[in-house]
Formats: C-alpha cells, sequence, structure tokens
C-alpha cells in the first residue's frame, strides 16, 4: 500500500520523510564533544547524515499516565542515550496533523533512565517491612522465592487472596501496559493460575465515574476541538495547560479552537491555575467541595428567569419536574422542587444561598448563569479535581445536571458537563486472558482488604461480585506503581498496616527506580524503561487527531534489569503454565502478531517495518468532532442512554434504592438527586476550629504523579512549595519562600511557602506525588500531600477525597 494516499502521510511530504528516518543529528553533537549542534533548530531534520554503527536516532516513547503520549527520538551514542528530541514530523496547522511534542519530563528522560534511584539488580528484604533493608539475590532465587508463595498462599488461602495494585507508571505501553492492571502480564500471568480478587474504579476518577453512570450511563463528552461550534466555555476545575501538557495535550486545540469561535472562557477554581493564567476572561475562585452549591445556585436563577431548555428537560430527563419524575419517589422529590425550596430541606437554593457557601459573590453567579442560559451553544466541562472531593459524586452529577438544563447535551458546541472527548486509532491489545474471580473490591479499599478483607461487605464497603470477601489480601503485585505508599492517602496509617508481615504475607514491586513502595517490598525486581526495549504507545489522543508511537529499543538492559514479559515468562514457567502464558511467542513476536491483527482491522495502518520507521501514526477522527451522545439526541428512543430508563436521570431510582439500603458512616449522604452536601473535613466542619484550612492537591507538571520525582533539573525548574494567600501568610507571619510546617492529626510535612494571590483564602494547595521523605521523627521533609490525606472513602464510590483535608500550617 502506498503511504502517499493515506490521509496520515499528511504527517510530512514523502520526499521529506525517508530523509528524516535516515538522519542521525546525534552523531554530530557528540563528534564535537557534548557541544550541542543545530538541534533545536526549525531544520535540524535536514541535516543529513546517516547512522552509523556508533550513532543512531530510535523512535522511543513517554508511556507515564498524564494523559498525553508524547513520542521521543532518543539520540543514541555508543550505545548511550545522549541527547532527547521528540516529534518532528507534521506541520504546526491547526486541524492538519500537528507534531506531538514532549513536555519537559519527557525531554528529561535520560534523567530517568540513568538515575542514581535505578534498581540494578533483584533484591531481596532484609530488615523489617519498609526499613528499606536488603540484600541482592539471583534472577534465579527471585523467580522461586515469588513462584513457591504464590502456590503457598494460594493453596491456603484460594485466588482471592492475590491482589494486583493500581499502577499506572507505563500505563501508555502494550506488552508493558500497567494499567488498568487487569490487562497487564501480571493479570494475564495470575489468570492462568486461577485468577485474582479484581479493583474497579480509579484514584483518577472514580466519583465522577460512578456518579455519571448514574446520570448518563457513561463519562463522555465532546472533543475539545468542538469548542470551534460553542459560544461559551466553563471549565470547573479543569486545568488541562498542566495535566494536558504536550502538542499531543489539549491546550493548543482549547486556544485553536477558541479563536475560531472567539469564545469567551470561564474558569472555575479554587487556584488561579496555569490553564487560566492571562487565557481566560473570567477566574471564579470557588472554595472547595463547593461546585454542586454554585450549581444549584445558578439553577435558581435559570429556573426563575426561564433560561431552562423545557422541552430538552421533557423529552430527555428524569425528575426535573414532577412532569417527568418516577412514581417511585415522593411528590416533592424533583431537582426543580429542591432547587426552588419546595423539598423536603425547604431552602430555596439562591444566588445568596450558594455565596455563602462558594465564596462567590451572588451577583457574579447571577450573571454566569444568564450567560450559560443565553450561550447556545455552551461547553460546560469539569476536570477531576472537583470530582476527587469527599461529596464528589454529588459535584459531578451536578455539573452535568448544569449542562442539562441548558440542553447542552448531545450537541455540536455543547458538552455533557463531563470531562473532555478525543478520538484515538484502535488497536489490538495483549489478550489477558479472563479472570474467573468477580470478587472486587474499590482501588482506594485495599488498605481495608488487608486489615479486615472478610468483614468487607456489598452494602457497607461497595464490594463487588459477592456479598462478602472471602480473605484479606495476603499477596500483592506492585508493577509500576507508587500507590502502595507515595499515591495512597495517610501514608503514616498506611505504612503501619504495611509494616506487619503476618497481615499481608508477600509483597512483590516491580519498577526502575527505589521509591517509597519498592521499599515496603519483600522481593524487588528491577525492570527496563520503554528506552531498553520494543512497544507499541497507544491510546494516544489529542483532541480529535489520534496518533500511536512505535516506541523501538534504543540501548541495550541496563545492568541486571530485565523486561516484565522475561520476569512473567519466567515465573509462568515455575506455576506449570508457561506455554499458556507465552503462546511460544517472544516479546517482538507478539508485537508482530498484534499489529498484524491490527491491520486486519485497518486497511489504514502501513506495514510493520514503515510503522517502525516512521515512528509515529497521525490520524483525524474521520467522524470529526466528537459529539457525546449524539445519537441519542437524534433519536432517545433508538438510541437510549444506559441507564435504566434509556434517558438521563436527573432524579435516579437505583441511587433512591443504594440510599436506603447501604450502610453509611455518619455524615455520609446518598441522594437520588445531585444535591450540594456537607462533608467531613470541607469547608463547614466543625474541625475547622482545630485545622482552619482546606488543603487541596494538584496534579503537577514538575512530575507525573511520582514518576519523574527524582529528576534534578525538574525539581530545579518546579519546585514543590505550598500555595498559600497573602492574607493566611500574614495571619501566621509567614512570607515568601518561608520553611513551614503543614499538619493534622494523621502527620506533617514542612516545605516551602508560596505565597500567592492565585489561592484563594482559607485554601492552601499541594501538588501532589512529591516523593515521601521521612526524618527521624516522622516528619515528611519533601512536601508529599498524602501524610496529610485520609482512609476514609466517599459515599457511593469508595473513591479517593484526596482533595478533601484540614490542616493547620505554621512557619517553622
Ligand atoms: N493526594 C493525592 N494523591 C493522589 C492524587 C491526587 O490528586 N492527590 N492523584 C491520584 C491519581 S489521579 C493517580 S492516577 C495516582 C497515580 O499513582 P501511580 O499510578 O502509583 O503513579 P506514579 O506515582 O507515577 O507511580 C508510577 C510508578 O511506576 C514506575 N514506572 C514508570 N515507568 C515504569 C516502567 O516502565 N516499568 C516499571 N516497572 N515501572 C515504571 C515509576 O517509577 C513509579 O514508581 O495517584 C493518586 N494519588
Ligand atoms: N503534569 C501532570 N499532568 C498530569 C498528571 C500529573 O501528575 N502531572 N496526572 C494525570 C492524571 S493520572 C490525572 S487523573 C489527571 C488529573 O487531572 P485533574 O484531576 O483534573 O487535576 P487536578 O490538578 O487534581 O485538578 C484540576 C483542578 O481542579 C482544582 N480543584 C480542586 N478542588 C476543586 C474544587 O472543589 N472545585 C473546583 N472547581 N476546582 C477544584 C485544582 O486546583 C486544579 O487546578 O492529570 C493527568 N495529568
Ligand atoms: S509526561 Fe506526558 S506530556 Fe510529558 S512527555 Fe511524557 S507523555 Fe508527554
Ligand atoms: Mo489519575
Amino acid at each position: 500500500m502506498s503511504l502517499d494516499d493515506q490521509k496520515y502521510s499528511a504527517a510530512i511530504p514523502l520526499s521529506r520523510r525517508a530523509f528524516v528516518q535516515t538522519s542521525a543529528i546525534g552523531g554530530l553533537a557528540v563528534a564535537a564533544g557534548g557541544v550541542s549542534l543545530p538541534f533545536g533548530t526549525a531544520n535540524a531534520q535536514d541535516v543529513a547524515v546517516p547512522d552509523s554503527e556508533a550513532t543512531k536516532t530510535v523512535w522511543s516513547a513517554c508511556t507515564v499516565n498524564c494523559g498525553s503520549r508524547c513520542p521521543l527520538r532518543m539520540h543514541v551514542v555508543n550505545g548511550e542515550i545522549k541527547y532527547v528530541e521528540t516529534d518532528n514530523v507534521g506541520e504546526d496547522v491547526y486541524q492538519e496533523l500537528h507534531q506531538v511534542r514532549a513536555c519537559l519530563r519527557g525531554r528529561s528522560m535520560r534523567r530517568r533512565i540513568y538515575n542514581p534511584d535505578r534498581l540494578k539488580y533483584p533484591m531481596k528484604r532484609v530488615g523489617k517491612r519498609g526499613e528499606g533493608k536488603f540484600k541482592k539475590i539471583s534472577w534465579e532465587e527471585a523467580y522461586d522465592e515469588i513462584a513457591n508463595n504464590l502456590k503457598r498462599i494460594i493453596k491456603d488461602y484460594g485466588n482471592e487472596a492475590v491482589y494486583l495494585q493500581y499502577a499506572t507508571g507505563t500505563l501508555g505501553g502494550t506488552v508493558t501496559r500497567s494499567w488498568p492492571p487487569g490487562n497487564s502480564l501480571i493479570a494475564r500471568l495470575m489468570n492462568c493460575c486461577g485468577g485474582y480478587l479484581n479493583h474497579y474504579n480509579t484514584y483518577s476518577t472514580a466519583q465522577i465515574t460512578t456518579g455519571l453512570s448514574y446520570t448518563y450511563g457513561s463519562s463522555a463528552g465532546n472533543s475539545t476541538s468542538d469548542i470551534e461550534n460553542s459560544k461559551l466555555v466553563v471549565m470547573f476545575g479543569n486545568n488541562p495547560a498542566e495535566t494536558r501538557m504536550s502538542g499531543g495535550g489539549i491546550t493548543y486545540i482549547l486556544e485553536q479552537a477558541r479563536e475560531i469561535s472567539n469564545t469567551k472562557m470561564v474558569v472555575i477554581d479554587p487556584r488561579y491555575c496555569d490553564t487560566a493564567a492571562g487565557r481566560e476572561d473570567e477566574w471564579l475562585p470557588i472554595t472547595p467541595g463547593t461546585d454542586a452549591a454554585l450549581v444549584a445556585g445558578m439553577a435558581y436563577v435559570l429556573i426563575t428567569e426561564n433560561l431552562v431548555d423545557q422541552p430538552f428537560l421533557d423529552k430527555y430527563c428524569v425528575g426535573y419536574d414532577e412532569k417527568t419524575l418516577p412514581a417511585s419517589a415522593p411528590r416533592n422529590g424533583h431537582y426543580k422542587a429542591y432547587i426552588l425550596g419546595q423539598g423536603d430541606d425547604g431552602i430555596a437554593k439562591t444566588p445568596e444561598w450558594a455565596s455563602k457557601i462558594t465564596a462567590i459573590p451572588a451577583d457574579r453567579i447571577i450573571k454566569l448563569a444568564r450567560e450559560i442560559g443565553f450561550a447556545k451553544p455552551a461547553y460546560i466541562c469539569q476536570g477531576w479535581g472537583p470530582q476527587r472531593h469527599a461529596n464528589g459524586e454529588m459535584v459531578a452529577r451536578s455539573i452535568a445536571t448544569l449542562a442539562c438544563l441548558t440542553g447542552n447535551v448531545g450537541i455540536s458546541g455543547g458538552n455533557t458537563g463531563a470531562r473532555e472527548g478525543s478520538y484515538a486509532i484502535p488497536f489490538v491489545r495483549f489478550p489477558t486472558l479472563e479472570n474467573p474471580i468477580k470478587d472486587s473490591i474499590s482501588f482506594f479499599l485495599w488498605t481495608d482488604a488487608i486489615v479486615r478483607g472478610p468483614e468487607m461487605t456489598a452494602t457497607r464497603d461497595g464490594v463487588r461480585g459477592t456479598d462478602k470477601l472471602k480473605q484479606p489480601i495476603k499477596f500483592i503485585w506492585n508493577y509500576a506503581g507508587n500507590s502502595m505508599v507515595n499515591q495512597h492517602s495517610d501514608i503514616n496509617s498506611t505504612m503501619k498496616i504495611l509494616e506487619d508481615d503476618t497481615k499481608c504475607e508477600m509483597i512483590v514491586v516491580i519498577d526502575n527506580h527505589m521509591t517509597a513502595s519498592a521499599r515496603c517490598a519483600d522481593i524487588i525486581l528491577p525492570d527496563l524503561t520503554t528506552s531498553e526495549q520494543m512497544d507499541f504507545c497507544l491510546d494516544a489522543s489529542s483532541g480529535n487527531m489520534g496518533y500511536v508511537i512505535f516506541a523501538d529499543q534504543a540501548i541495550k538492559p541496563q545492568f541486571e534489569c530485565k523486561s516484565i514479559y522475561e520476569m512473567t515468562t519466567e515465573i509462568a514457567k515455575r506455576m506449570g503454565v508457561e506455554q499458556q502464558f507465552t503462546e511460544n511467542r517472544t516479546q517482538e513476536e507478539w508485537l508482530r502478531h498484534l499489529y498484524q491483527q491490527s491491520c486486519e482491522n485497518d486497511a489504514l495502518l502501513p506495514s510493520f517495518e514503515e510503522f517502525r520507521k516512521m515512528g509515529i501514526i497521525k490520524r483525524q477522527d474521520p467522524a470529526g468532532h466528537f459529539i457525546a451522545h449524539k445519537a441519542f439526541r437524534e433519536n432517545p428512543v433508538a438510541n437510549p442512554m444506559n441507564t435504566p430508563s434509556g434517558k438521563i436521570e436527573i432524579y435516579s431510582e437505583r441511587l433512591a434504592t443504594v440510599a436506603k439500603t447501604w450502610e453509611l458512616p455518619e455524615g455520609d449522604v446518598i441522594s437520588p438527586l445531585p444535591i450540594h452536601v456537607s462533608t467531613f473535613e470541607g469547608s463547614d466542619d466543625p474541625l475547622r476550629e482545630k485545622y482552619p484550612l482546606q488543603l487541596i492537591g494538584f496534579h503537577y507538571k514538575a512530575r507525573c504523579h511520582s514518576t519523574y520525582g527524582n529528576v534534578d533539573v525538574l525539581k530545579a525548574a518546579a519546585l514543590q512549595e505550598m500555595w498559600i494567600n497573602p492574607i493566611d501568610a500574614a495571619e501566621r507571619g509567614i512570607s515568601n519562600g518561608d520553611m513551614i510546617r503543614i499538619f493534622n492529626d494523621r502527620g506533617e510535612s514542612q516545605i516551602n511557602a508560596k505565597v500567592t494571590p492565585r489561592m484563594i483564602p482559607g485554601v492552601v494547595a499541594l501538588g501532589e506525588g512529591a516523593w515521601y521523605t521521612p526524618d527521624a521523627k516522622g516528619i515528611d521533609r519533601a512536601g508529599s500531600i498524602n501524610v496529610l490525606t485520609t482512609l476514609r472513602p466517599s459515599p457511593l464510590a469508595k473513591g479517593n477525597p484526596q482533595h478533601t483535608n484540614l490542616v493547620e500550617v505554621a512557619k517553622v
């Protein structure tokens, strides 16, 4: 098949493509003794020096979980990566196949590969668990130890006692894919051996996924590129300039699309985030955890000023008013009654009411409501910050309800109130076989499952697939994750649970670096990085442009590190399932096999060898902009929503049942309507007398979670600091740059203060993911937020309320 007639070939003219593929500018640089020659210049690809034995340029990728995926062109000299460049194919023309340029993190990849923290050989714990004392062992010994313990634990406790930890370190990979763990090679191995305890939901999206599954039956949103057709953009807690950073991210699309439609953008966030930062037309600082109150206040304006889309609500929705309220609901149980003060609480959700809760002036709430009501269509979206709260399910559903009140669902230029959608080129994934075990816990309750597994039930702990867990967790596989310590909540309590090796008896960590989680392992296996093996980097998307990357092997495996495929194959051999596991293929044979299958489904794909040379394949969404629930809007009878009524459920009968039947701790609320509720450690918790500041986290440009957190140049470029408003700082005698203590009953962290009006008063913020660094007294010295977060889950999703915390701050 000729490349020219394919859409992706627009990525670069054919005459130049061959040129790019063979260029070896890396060689030039090193020949000059490390002095950089014309690398970054626009015409770098035109320096036509052929690769030689000693120097070559290899396409690789950054496969971490930042929401983007980026190609990296590794300049290799004598077996060492000397320089990292990124995508150089495609034109920077909007709505063409634009370049996918890596961010500051990906470009520092060689500092992660050659990092002093790099794990070099297999190790076995010698001290107490968590103490971080290990001895070097052979691969044979490591495999035997793991297989013997796995067999023993399966025999004594059953496969339900084996858990695959949430882990996203290399989720962009195909062979190396770590997330969802159920689609990793570890899952394939365990499925050959009788299965494992599943988990559902994620640290990323537990509350929104669960919440919107009741409203829409999905969390789909319109593609950002569809903003071209919008009259207004309203972002609730969404910060793509930091969370979707690369050229494949959506900031570029957002800006270009807004230019076409000349759209106003309103950003609602307690922080003046990087996405606002001069690009927004209006920033509404909001008290964390109160977006549902803001929506209710705006709903009051929309209803009383006749700005709701009544025909849309009548035809497509359940429970907006008495007309569509299910018979099982109380007569005043509809949303309109709740807003107008005719519901059970008798409170009208006026803008003044909302203002007291949100700290947004009533006149600005009225103004925004009118703007949204008149803007046809409006792109209303939320990031995942608003939902990573103790009342996050309600918040997510409330923002979605705003999109319904204004009839913006299923149309071009509108949105569902969910996060943006995007297009990805479909590829065949590594088959991981079926888990015979259906028992499943929330991803967040694994610490509970270690301590009190068999007490955990469906109606109290959200256990699925069974009424009650059979066994506590006894064996943990932790492949490419740091959520065992650094990224989970309440590190001090978590460490106590992990330290007791009579509870969870075996922990295997497979990583590249000596992380906080690795320090809690019984056996550590040193993995290859993406640069040391061949893989495909998939599920990459940029608005309505999808792309896939050929991540080739750039350098030989470092030290004694081995690939995840080799490790799992060796363990499969010892478990007696090698043939079933490998199907007699090597890693490269698997990739060729999967690619062959992908080609059978997709005639536009080039040959394996061509793909390898091209490095990246890009394609525009053949359907244009993605519009969520378009078919439903066009014909709701033929294309019903994935809800029991087939409609959008503003009132959910299923949730009414859950609210009646589940056992909830005091203060937790589940409601059939998307209402504003107070929560533990929220803005109105009496605990504020002791801990007066709300602490939120955010996803920071210095790292992807904890990954890249040990790269010196990144640490220097984007400092770890705690954001605090000048008013709160002055009350505490804190000046910009001062070393401060941040503390509550769960722990303490110390870091420098960033005193800034970019933070709403009463709230402080820490970028999540800093490497937990306890001193002799157990005080974290790195600004690692999870020494301050709670293990108490959100009510419905049983998710991580990691942005809901109360703390006090003082100068050290
Ligand atoms: N307080 C607070 N906590 C949070 C969040 C928050 O907002 N606030 N966010 C949560 C969210 S949304 C998420 S997704 C989780 C993320 O939590 P994790 O999925 O645990 O993400 P990372 O911390 O990046 O850990 C990834 C690990 O994989 C390793 N790794 C990277 N590449 C490879 C590889 O090729 N092979 C192997 N074997 N290992 C590799 C890295 O060294 C790192 O140790 O954190 C959650 N934790
Ligand atoms: N650079 C970088 N990019 C990343 C990641 C990373 O670690 N680093 N992680 C990736 C992953 S796995 C995920 S899940 C996503 C996370 O993406 P998000 O969850 O969207 O990111 P956050 O920074 O947690 O939250 C987004 C914004 O919400 C704000 N916010 C917090 N609480 C509230 C609230 O109550 N109301 C409102 N309106 N706003 C609030 C925060 O200040 C922040 O600016 O990012 C991905 N991208
Ligand atoms: S961290 Fe994300 S945006 Fe940065 S290079 Fe890696 S994949 Fe791209
Ligand atoms: Mo995430």
